[in-house]
């Protein structure tokens, strides 16, 4: 019997653990023989990103047509985007006034942290359109490829039979880097395997113990944010059964997990949306590439949780008024961070300074980043994936019936 990709992604991840927690004696082992292939797996999936995004962003777009219906589109994705933010950083601070990560702990050690200014949000949008698109191609710079695409793909349509070689090109493009992202998926059990031994090799329970209250409420308040508003999400706008929903994501989930990259798990996430969840090219090839790059709840969820831990072990308290600038903070942050590894811990120096925060407080937190960036990441995925099954299913771009017959 053919063993689903589902079912051997979740095998690698699960040998993986266990492989790392009997390394954890001598983790030097793990990094040095195993982590090479996790490397390696990454690279692969980074290395189709930006032909795969630039090539069904264009096909997309030229399908979309006119500027009317992108509009359209793009509002309902970055008013999805911004209230799930929102609502991540409100159950992140909730949580963190519930379970107290901070008490009882006192900051010791006196470590300098660089407050990370993140550039303020005028520059970040004044970046989005590339002076050299091609630069912006060669960076990969996601929202400058994002919006050369969307151009390229609306004037195609307007161009009529002179844009159709062009068309024709990019779209045979995204279907041959749809064929890689294929093959690369077929290694997804092993990369996986590989990406989480050293991971867990090196952060074994004695550097997990003593911050186990903040691992357990950025894991719990993962969950809750994706049970409760995901659900909600693909429920009362796809009419689509919850648990099917995360059956279909979760190949994108299990690789989002592992690489704690966002845009190292683009392609997946795009295929999981596509061929499990029925997702047209055209809303899959937008709303994912943008939400990889801008919609960050597990991120956000994150730093509320970190603000109130690290105000916590000072013994300092925040006000409401705090507590609803760290979200509106978070939130906006969430959209200049990178969907790479560790981008979320930096950009929590930006929020901890906007609540006067002492920045040493986040060294405790480095220590453990890999293992919150793996729950962040994973959160950050399902929940671009939730707001494209939304947006396709109001768009009647959401094909129910093929999406479900392929296996998961
Ligand atoms: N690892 C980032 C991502 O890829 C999230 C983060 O660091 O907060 O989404």
């Amino acid at each position: 019997m053919k063993m689903k990709l589902t079912t051997k992604i979740f095998i690698g991840l699960m040998v993986g653990i266990v492989a790392g927690l009997i390394l954890g004696g001598s983790p030097e082992i793990a990094t040095k023989f195993i982590g090479p292939f996790g490397t390696l797996f990454l690279n692969l999936i980074m290395m189709i990103i930006v032909p795969l995004v630039f090539s069904s962003l264009i096909v997309g777009a030229a399908s979309i047509g006119d500027i009317k219906k992108l509009g359209r589109v793009g509002g309902k994705t970055v008013g999805f985007y911004l209230a799930t933010t929102a609502v991540a950083v409100t159950i992140g601070l909730i949580l963190g006034n519930l379970i107290q990560p901070g008490s009882g702990m006192v900051m010791l050690e006196e470590v300098t942290i660089e407050a990370r200014n993140a550039p303020p949000l005028v520059e970040t949008l004044l970046a989005i359109v590339p002076r050299n698109p091609l630069q912006g191609l060669v960076n990969g710079n996601m929202l400058q490829i994002i919006t050369f695409a969307l151009f390229l793909g609306v004037a195609i349509t307007t161009a009529g039979e002179k844009g159709k070689p062009v068309l024709n090109f990019f779209d045979s493009l995204a279907e041959i880097m749809y064929k890689i992202t294929a093959f690369i998926m077929n290694l997804a059990p092993y990369g996986v395997f590989a990406l989480i031994t050293p991971v867990v090799a090196h952060n074994g329970p004695a550097v997990l113990w003593p911050l186990a209250k903040v691992i357990a409420a950025v894991y719990i308040g993962a969950i809750l944010h994706s049970i409760i508003v995901y659900s909600s999400i693909v429920k009362v706008f796809a009419k689509m059964n919850p648990l099917r929903f995360f059956k279909g994501v979760s190949p994108a989930a299990a690789v989002a997990f592992s690489t704690c990259s966002s845009a190292g798990t683009l392609p997946v996430t795009i295929k999981s949306c596509r061929d499990n969840l029925g997702v047209s090219n055209s809303v899959s090839s937008f709303v994912l590439p943008l939400g990889a790059t801008i919609n960050m709840d597990g991120t956000a969820l994150y730093q509320g949780v970190c603000a109130l831990f690290v105000a916590q072990i000072y013994g300092l308290d925040l006000s409401i008024a705090q507590q609803v600038s760290i979200i509106l903070t978070a939130t906006l942050a969430s959209i200049g961070t990178a969907g790479v590894p560790g981008a979320g811990f930096i950009m929590l120096t930006m929020v901890l300074t906007s609540v006067g925060l002492p920045l040493e407080g986040s060294a405790l937190i480095a220590g453990i980043d890999r293992i919150l960036d793996m729950a962040r990441t994973t959160v950050n995925v399902v929940g671009d994936s939730a707001v494209a099954v939304a947006i396709a299913a109001t768009e009647n771009e959401l094909n129910v019936e093929e999406g479900s017959k392929v296996e998961v």
